[in-house]
């Protein structure tokens, strides 16, 4: 790959390799804003700062969470509802659509992991009988697109084409569906769904989000208006489930005609498997406090609230303990390290610590200064117990492939220190087809990759062979974050980001380059919807972790730095999926 290929004949010159500091000048970059100066033999060194805050939640606060839901108390209670529940699934065999109702309705009260095999035979069962008879769908938008949503989303084969119905001689949409706001709503979630090319999808989207976004303005009634508000916020498609559950049992609490059972074993469930999250959550703050990176790497953010928050987003089933609890490990360290490279090493530094992870020996560890011999070290012993584990557990030894993840992280961070301090603004593809690599993603996925499955090699091996799917959603997270920190970090010094290039490459204003990028990721969803999920279940689980990576991304960016800067919609997210319980008494709401 030929990365910022104009980057090199700058980097040849030895007098950017140090920064010399000349207190009356400030030629370096304007923006910078220097806090910390230090002399190391005779030469000035200037470090930047993030200016992060403090953690908002503390370790000693994360150890008092104890749920009364860990327990063996509501055992009982929740075995008696699933058993409801099954037969629930299995008594409705004639009526398609209400079939597929209780379907939606699982998934966005949370508990459609539950009951996994039973809704796979169920779906089948409907994609059958739809071909006996279509009546019960055909003018009918709502049940056509519900339909279409659900089949696509389990990896059924169903065309774009069940909407020509609904399309006029010119291919336009029918206004008459106006009339149909359950329908509008419905196909504008399953939009979302679309692929390259499925040019009925796409105006099927704006189609719908037109009619709601004014319908919206309009709109009297309260309880509907949060739902369509909810809608155009984010679709479905794009939303960590945890979150969707959290949201919809409330809605649906208030709905006309609800199941109660169907409620109370969501509102349990909410419970049992958070007070699993608490103690993951308990267990990573342990392992970062014994870290000590929050005094000895002061200067870098600590947000272990957060970074476990993302993994809740990658994967939430209670059996995932141990995939969050080493995510959050890696997260942590991502995050670190990259303060790292964007705020207080030095060039020679950075380069010194790039070799060092290159290296990966303990040895490397003798010409980094000491911030950085913690933090390699930190790294070093973190990812090498991971590794063990798995040997032991699995069978398999990934250290190449764990590795090799890390060197690239840190190989793109230092290509951007290189470029923020010769200045160079790359074009907006030379800075995505590194940009993609330094936002950690591939990082993240390849070790969730060996944590959720129990891999063989030539699985860990066909894992290049799907770098697109490790692309398109790392690309993503970046387009997002980009949108969301890109103000804050040129600010205090940074290379141009995604905006910054866009508006270089075309002269765009900040606010159609914000646009374009918002563009690119509605774009590369639709790369990463396309991906045939028969084959295989390692591929399968892949692109789940995937698709959760983006929308966890997506979630954590929608106001801003909600990673970074423990913004109040990250922080009623952490109180309501991971600190509070769902009150379950009827009457103490
Ligand atoms: C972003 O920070 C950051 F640290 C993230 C997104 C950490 C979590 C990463 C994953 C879950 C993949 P920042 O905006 O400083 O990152 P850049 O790359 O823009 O410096
Ligand atoms: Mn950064
Ligand atoms: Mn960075
Ligand atoms: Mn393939
Ligand atoms: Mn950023």
């Amino acid at each position: 790959m030929a990365l910022y290929k104009f980057l090199t004949p700058f980097m040849m010159n030895p007098s950017l390799k140090r920064v010399h500091f000349d207190q009356n000048s400030s030629f370096l970059c304007p923006a910078v804003k220097a806090n910390s100066v230090a002399r190391v033999s005779n030469q000035i060194i200037v470090r930047r700062s993030g200016n992060y805050k403090p953690p908002v939640w503390k370790h000693e606060y994360i150890q008092s969470l104890n749920s009364e839901f860990k327990g063996e108390i509501y055992v009982e209670r929740f075995n008696e509802l699933k058993e409801e529940v099954d037969v629930m699934i299995n008594q409705i065999i004639d009526d398609p659509l209400k079939n597929l109702e209780l379907i939606d309705t699982l998934q966005r009260l949370g508990i459609s992991y539950l009951f996994e095999n039973e809704i796979k035979d169920l779906l089948k069962r409907t994609y059958e009988k739809s071909y006996e008879s279509d009546d019960w769908k055909k003018n009918n938008l709502y049940a056509t697109s519900l339909e279409f949503r659900l089949l696509r989303q389990h990896g059924f084969n169903v065309s774009q084409e069940v909407f020509n119905n609904f399309m006029d001689e010119t291919k336009n949409f029918n206004t008459g569906l106006y009339q149909d706001l359950n329908g509008m709503l419905s196909l504008y979630e399953a939009s979302f769904l679309c692929i390259e090319g499925e040019n009925i999808l796409e105006a099927a989207k704006y189609f719908t989000i037109n009619y709601l976004e004014k319908y919206m303005r309009s709109c009297q009634d309260e309880y509907e208006a949060s739902i369509i508000r909810h809608a155009l916020e984010l679709p479905l498609h794009w939303r960590i489930s945890r979150l969707e559950a959290r949201w919809f049992i409330d809605i649906y609490e208030r709905k006309v005609n609800m199941n109660s059972i169907l409620l109370e074993i969501a509102k349990l469930d909410f419970n049992r498997v958070q007070s699993v999250h608490q103690e993951d959550l308990k267990y990573a703050s342990r392992w970062w406090r014994n870290t000590g990176f929050s005094e000895k790497l002061s200067f870098a953010r600590d947000r272990l609230m957060e970074n476990f928050f993302w993994t809740v987003g990658f994967g939430f089933e209670p059996e995932l303990s141990y995939f969050r609890r080493m995510s959050t490990k890696i997260i942590a360290l991502i995050t670190t390290i990259d303060d790292v490279y964007d705020v207080y090493g030095t060039l020679d530094e950075l380069e010194l610590f790039t070799k060092a992870v290159e290296r990966w020996n303990v040895d490397a560890m003798d010409k980094l200064p000491d911030y950085m011999k913690i933090c390699f070290l930190g790294l070093h012993n973190s990812i090498n117990e991971m590794t063990f584990d798995v040997l032991r557990d699995k069978e398999i030894n990934v250290i190449q492939y764990f590795k090799k993840t890390w060197i690239d992280l840190c190989k793109s961070y230092l290509l951007e220190a290189k470029c923020f301090h010769s200045g160079y603004k790359p074009t907006l593809e030379e800075y995505l087809d590194n940009a993609w690599i330094s936002v950690g993603g591939p990082v993240v996925l390849v070790h969730a990759y060996v944590f959720v499955t129990s891999p063989m090699l030539k699985d860990m091996e066909s894992l290049e062979e799907h770098i697109d799917i490790i692309r398109c959603s790392s690309t993503i997270v970046r387009l997002a974050d980009d949108l969301a920190t890109s103000t804050d970090e040129l600010e205090r010094g940074d290379v141009p980001k995604s905006i910054q290039c866009y508006m270089n490459d075309t002269g765009a204003s900040e606010n159609n380059a914000r646009e374009h990028i918002k563009h690119l990721i509605d774009e590369t969803w639709k790369k990463l919807n396309m991906v045939e999920v028969e084959n295989s279940i390692f591929l399968q689980v892949l692109i789940k972790i995937a698709q959760n990576l983006a929308r966890t991304a997506q979630c954590m960016f929608q106001f801003g730095d909600g990673h970074g800067i423990g913004n109040k919609e990250t922080n009623a997210n952490v109180m309501s999926l991971i600190v509070r319980p769902i009150s379950i008494h009827p009457y103490s709401k």
